[in-house]
């Protein structure tokens, strides 16, 4: 299959057709370990000449729509991941403006997260109570679907590391369960399905895909270390209620990104190493990659058959997904999409009709017809390679891509620091032969080597194509210099019109690998806490003691705590039970002993547990380290420990 070149686009900046090319160049081998990791680095300064065509824009006829006056609400929520800060964010849309932190997988000194036992029991623990991981790297945040769109039920974010993907409710923005997933190393992408495939009246989300980027031996027990002919992946299937694995996968090759079709019937991860190399020069050895399709119903059926295996002590069924198992399509659990070069990123277009992978080693995007893919699996299409609709060039370093919702993609190019908007109709028309079709829409410098990319509602069948959100991996001189690290730099973009227009720029804080933007109307948040919710919440505040272990039931309404001093004995394990029964929106208090290094707050109506060892005699006043009244520093009541 050939590369068809971009066709002339007179509005776009004109394009360096050499440089465009030299991946393809035959070249490529011997770049691969010393030439590539610069070509693919940063390294490269903006090219001056484009520059000042949009400054020059941004500079005169800037739009003010984003600002929002005080008093003002955003249109949208943006759910950010947090990248090697394990945490998740969330921003109003379109002003950019930070909202809350939600505590994942990290230690929040202000929240208590990773310190009191409720969210310690979420995070999992070692036999000595401490937390069992306190690092975390998030990459990708989807949210639940019903009819296709977003619900404001829940959403999910993986944790790269140590492979855990973690549930957020969309209630109270905080995460009420994470799971860690057997037999999986470097967990990447993740997607909700968007419907049932067997039951045709269960239209919402109940799994969660899980792809997996690193080989691992199977079990990973000390076993075929050197031998990475025997490493492998699997895929993996999460009950979106319960967050208990369902079901695994194995594949040829690895997975990166994952995305699912609106039929419910498939989901697909891209793979750039279908080579299974363990070296950087064997990984990119292969011209082709893949998109791996799972055929959902075909596996859970498989399951319910007995066909599975089992690894180690988990009870986790394993089918078996490689091609040289699943010959024919009549039968296949997967099917295997051939994709040029290292693809990264796979998303599915909002009329359901197309995944679209970008190349990253390859100038191009690969369209990939889905109802084809379905045919594939019946057996009527002959050759998996078919169901490629198009695969057009767009320029150098394709990532990721968003929709309008009126027929156009916009694709991340990070080595050429640019936004393109194409129109995927006309380069299937392109693909196919017609010539005037000029499927380059628009092309947008951005500051500077953008990673990911979403648009308003992009992801659902109501992609409403009004605001583009691009989180560019460096800012350079873009911010205040602050030292050496720098900030990401995210730019919103309004995509209303035919071209795209550059509104804003936002420090972020390393590093928003993904994120999504919701409509305000679909999340119904609450603005306190449930009593009832909590079984350990305190009616009568007291101490009570068992043996060496001291219970105490406190209760916190402003401006005061209800014991005014609790007395120990050095050596006692003490736990502190705190329930905050104001019921004012907005009153939260915190809960700060010093010396203990105990720092917590507590919500309206909620309850929060520390334990801790009382092995330092004397005084320590315990305070509300949260601003809750005009007696706020009067909050404050006394630990005593006897000696
Ligand atoms: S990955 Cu970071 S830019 Cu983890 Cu979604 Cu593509
Ligand atoms: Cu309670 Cu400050
Ligand atoms: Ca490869």
């Amino acid at each position: 299959m050939t590369v068809q070149a971009a066709p002339a686009d007179s509005d776009a900046p004109t394009v360096d057709r050499s440089r465009r090319h030299f991946l393809e160049t035959a070249g490529l081998a011997g770049v691969a370990t010393v030439g590539l990791p610069f070509a693919l680095s940063a390294c490269r300064q903006p090219d001056a000449p484009d520059m000042p065509q949009n400054l020059a824009t941004a500079a005169t006829s800037l739009p003010k729509r984003h600002e929002i006056s005080p008093g003002q609400l955003d249109e949208y929520y943006g759910l950010w991941s947090g990248g090697h800060s394990g945490e998740v964010r969330v921003l109003g849309m379109p002003s950019g403006r930070e909202i809350k932190r939600i505590p994942v997988f990290n230690r929040c000194a202000m929240s208590g997260w990773g310190q009191t036992n409720e969210s310690k029991a979420i995070l999992g623990t070692r036999a000595d109570g401490t937390m069992k991981y306190t690092t975390g790297d998030t990459h990708h945040v989807h949210a639940s679907y019903t009819d296709g769109t977003y619900d404001g039920k829940y959403a999910w974010v993986n944790e790269k590391i140590h492979g855990r993907i973690a549930r957020i409710r969309l209630d109270t923005f905080e995460c009420d369960k994470i799971t860690e997933i057997p037999h999986i190393q470097g967990f990447h992408g993740i997607f909700p399905d968007k419907r049932d495939p067997v039951k045709a009246e269960v239209n919402h989300t109940t799994r969660v895909f899980c792809g997996s980027e690193f080989a691992i031996p199977q079990p990973n027990d000390g076993r075929d270390l050197d031998d990475p002919t025997k490493y492998y992946s699997v895929f993996s299937c999460v009950d979106a209620e319960t967050m208990e694995v369902r079901w695994q996968c194995k594949v040829k090759g690895n997975m990166d990104l994952v995305a699912t079709s609106f039929s419910g019937k498939l989901a697909a991860a891209n793979q750039y190493n279908v080579e299974n190399g363990a070296m950087l020069a064997d990984m990119m050895s292969a011209e082709r990659d893949a998109c791996v399709f799972f055929n959902v119903a075909r596996i859970e059926q498989a399951i319910s058959d007995g066909r599975f295996y089992t690894l180690s002590d988990s009870k986790v069924p394993i089918v078996d997904g490689t091609p040289e198992k699943n010959t024919d399509p009549k039968t296949a659990l997967t099917a295997y999409v051939p994709v040029p070069k290292n693809p990264h990123g796979v998303n599915a277009s909002p009329d359901g009709k197309y995944f679209i992978c970008a190349g990253k080693l390859s100038p191009t995007a690969t369209v990939i017809d889905v109802a084809a893919v379905e045919r594939w699996f019946e057996g009527e299409v002959p050759e998996i390679a078919q169901t490629i609709v198009a695969e057009v060039e767009l320029g150098l370093g394709p990532l990721h891509t968003a929709f309008d919702g009126r027929g156009n993609a916009f694709t991340t190019l990070f080595l050429d620091s640019q936004i393109v908007k194409w129109n995927v109709e006309k380069a299937i028309a392109f693909y196919k032969g017609d010539n005037n079709a000029a499927y380059v829409v628009d092309r947008l410098d951005v500051m500077y080597q953008p990673g990911h990319l979403n648009a308003s509602m992009s992801e659902t069948r109501e992609a409403d194509g009004k605001w583009l959100i691009t989180g560019c991996k460096f800012s350079k001189d873009r911010f205040l210099p602050v030292g050496p690290l720098h900030p990401e730099n995210e730019q919103i973009i309004d995509i209303s019109g035919e071209k795209m227009q550059l509104i804003a720029d936002h420090p972020v804080w390393p590093e928003p690998h993904d994120f999504i933007v919701m409509r305000r109307d679909i999340v119904k948040p609450r603005q306190i806490y449930d009593l009832a919710e909590f079984p350990n919440a305190v009616k009568e505040s007291r101490v009570v003691r068992e043996g060496r272990k001291v219970t105490v039931h406190l209760i916190s309404v402003a401006p005061s705590f209800s014991l005014p001093e609790v007395r120990v004995k050095k050596g006692d394990e003490v736990t502190v039970i705190l329930t905050n029964m104001d019921k004012v929106e907005d009153l939260t208090h915190g809960f700060a002993l010093p010396k203990y290094d105990v720092n917590f707050i507590v919500n309206p109506q909620e309850t929060k547990s520390v334990t801790f060892k009382a092995d330092k005699p004397g005084v320590y006043w315990f305070y509300c380290s949260h601003f809750c009244h005009a007696l706020h520093l009067e909050m404050r009541s006394r630990l005593l420990v006897e000696a």
